[in-house]
């Protein structure tokens, strides 16, 4: 059976998913440490446990949303959700959401799945209601009956770094939604798992694609995966030998949820009215293309008859074509749309906070963007699977990655001055393909660097991009391994019953 079909894995021991060794005994101590969370918050202790990892995206950014494969990979670090569940005449009934790290406050929330989220409010317990809700929503599509709601105590532990682009967000949702999922006895097929997962992270306000979820639900250790949407697919990637990825913090903290505005949704506007003035212009309708028009993939069809005609089937040149260089208006759109941005978006009041937000669109950069970013995605894959020497694969890898930093730099402008310094880093230190990983703004960037010199290279960045933010007392010495680590692909998401 495709491992997409399989359930989640329950285990009864930590080693199937920790390994061996000293990771083993780390994971134990963070299990110990969380039971005994628990059993102080609470005075019980928890009845099982699910973790879900963070990922790094080697490649693919910013397309997930407009239906496009990306390549990630899960990284060791995870979030561990331990629950209890209360009995069905218990009372009160509400969701009690605490954590092992001080940072985190005790969060409480009715045990109502159609409760809404506070978005004006931003609270960190929002990413566990947003998979509480998820779950009850996608059994009721099913008509499964998971049960009358009850009260849960649950708490969180996570190794994943916020903020970085590593995906601490839906190592959270995800793990939230099977700790419920299994504390209710069921478990589903992965990628129904994968699909409830993204769409639940949704209700914190930003427009996500699915990538995060559906990497942390399906990974497979010792690959990364090429995730393909609509349907929800992986098929494993097997890196070449000889390379490493490492990750590195740029220290910059982005804050998704909050920027969402200015930042991610406006992207995600910005790829939408792309897609909607590209079918006009390659003679869809105006009214047709406002109402079935979603995502550049969806005009792509179209664009592949235009450039038929030029004895290639590239979008790239109906971009080229028919979308200028300069930033449109909103009066500009609407001139080829016949319809205000306001109408099209009415159904989406995130959408409407990007319209108040913004001054212009590009819709050339975001579109050409996201369209060669997809053909390096598949670049990439057949560069894997190709017959070249691992030595020129690394190097092609490399270049693929330095590619979609431009891209992503240039016409998405999704970087910061942080992010840049650290890819020319990277990049004099040896690495042979350096680039911000996640939706950027901020977080962290992943180089493709030759295992023989990943110690060598780890410590010329710890001597020129760390030791200033060390001394300047940004970051702590001792946290360093935090902040740049070495990187293999790790596995999905898994159910602990002892
Ligand atoms: P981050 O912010 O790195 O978790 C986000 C999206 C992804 C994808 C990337 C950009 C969420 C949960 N995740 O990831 O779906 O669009 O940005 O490629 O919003
Ligand atoms: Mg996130």
């Amino acid at each position: 059976m495709a491992h997409e079909e399989l359930p989640i894995p329950i285990y009864s021991t930590l080693d199937p998913v920790y390994g061996e060794g000293s990771s083993l005994e780390e994971a134990q101590l963070r299990f110990d440490r969380l039971k005994s969370r628990f059993l102080e918050l609470f005075g019980h202790e928890p009845d099982l446990y699910a973790r879900s990892p963070g990922r790094v995206n080697l490649i693919g950014e910013h397309i997930d949303y407009e239906g496009y494969s990306v390549l990630p990979m899960a990284i060791r670090q995870d979030t561990i959700v331990a629950i209890r569940k209360h009995g069905e005449g218990d009372s009160p009934k509400v969701l009690r959401i605490g954590n092992v790290s001080e940072k985190y406050s005790l969060c409480t929330y009715p045990a109502d799945p159609d409760q809404e989220i506070d978005l004006k409010n931003h609270k960190w317990g929002h990413y566990f209601i947003c998979g509480y809700k998820g779950l009850y929503e996608f059994a009721r599509s099913k008509g499964i009956d998971i049960g009358a709601p009850v009260a849960l105590d649950v708490v969180v532990e996570g190794t994943v770094p916020t903020g970085s682009g590593l995906s601490s967000s839906a190592a959270l949702v995800c793990s939230a939604t099977i700790a419920i999922m299994a504390i209710l006895d069921k478990n589903f097929a992965k990628k129904e798992i994968a699909q409830l997962t993204c769409e639940c992270e949704r209700h914190i306000g930003t427009q996500s694609g699915g990538m995060d979820q559906a990497i942390s639900i399906m990974a497979k250790s010792g690959f990364a995966e090429l995730i393909d949407f609509n349907p929800i697919r992986a098929t494993d990637v097997q890196l070449p030998a000889g390379g490493t990825f490492v990750i590195a913090h740029s220290l910059a903290e982005s804050q998704k949820a909050v920027t969402a505005a200015t930042n991610y949704n406006n992207r995600v506007v910005e790829c939408r009215l792309a897609a909607i003035v590209l079918a006009i212009k390659l003679g869809m309708k105006s009214t047709e293309a406002v109402s079935t028009v979603k995502t550049l993939s969806d005009v792509e069809g179209l664009c592949v008859s235009f450039a038929g005609k030029h004895g290639s089937s590239d979008p790239v040149l109906a971009v080229k074509e028919f979308l200028h260089e300069e930033p449109y208006t909103a009066e500009d759109i609407e001139k080829i749309t016949e319809e205000s941005l306001v109408s099209i978006f009415a159904n989406s009041p995130t959408s409407l906070d990007v319209l108040r937000a913004a001054k212009h669109f590009k819709l050339f950069q975001r579109a050409l963007h996201v369209y060669s970013e997809a053909r390096r995605v598949y670049a990439f894959r057949d560069t894997v699977i190709s017959k070249l020497s691992d030595e020129d694969k690394l190097k092609k890898l490399g270049d693929l990655m330095n590619e979609s930093h431009y891209s992503c730099s240039v016409l998405y402008e999704c970087s910061c001055p942080e992010l840049e310094e650290l890819v020319k880093i990277c990049r004099d230190n040896g690495a042979l393909g350096a680039r911000l990983t996640g939706a950027g703004w901020g977080g962290c960037v992943v180089a493709l660097v030759k295992e023989s010199i990943v110690p060598q290279f780890i410590l010329n960045l710890k001597e020129s991009f760390y030791q200033s933010r060390i001394e300047k007392g940004i970051i702590s010495k001792n946290d360093l391994g935090l902040y740049v680590f070495a990187s293999k692909p790790s596995s999905g998401a898994a159910i602990l019953k002892f």
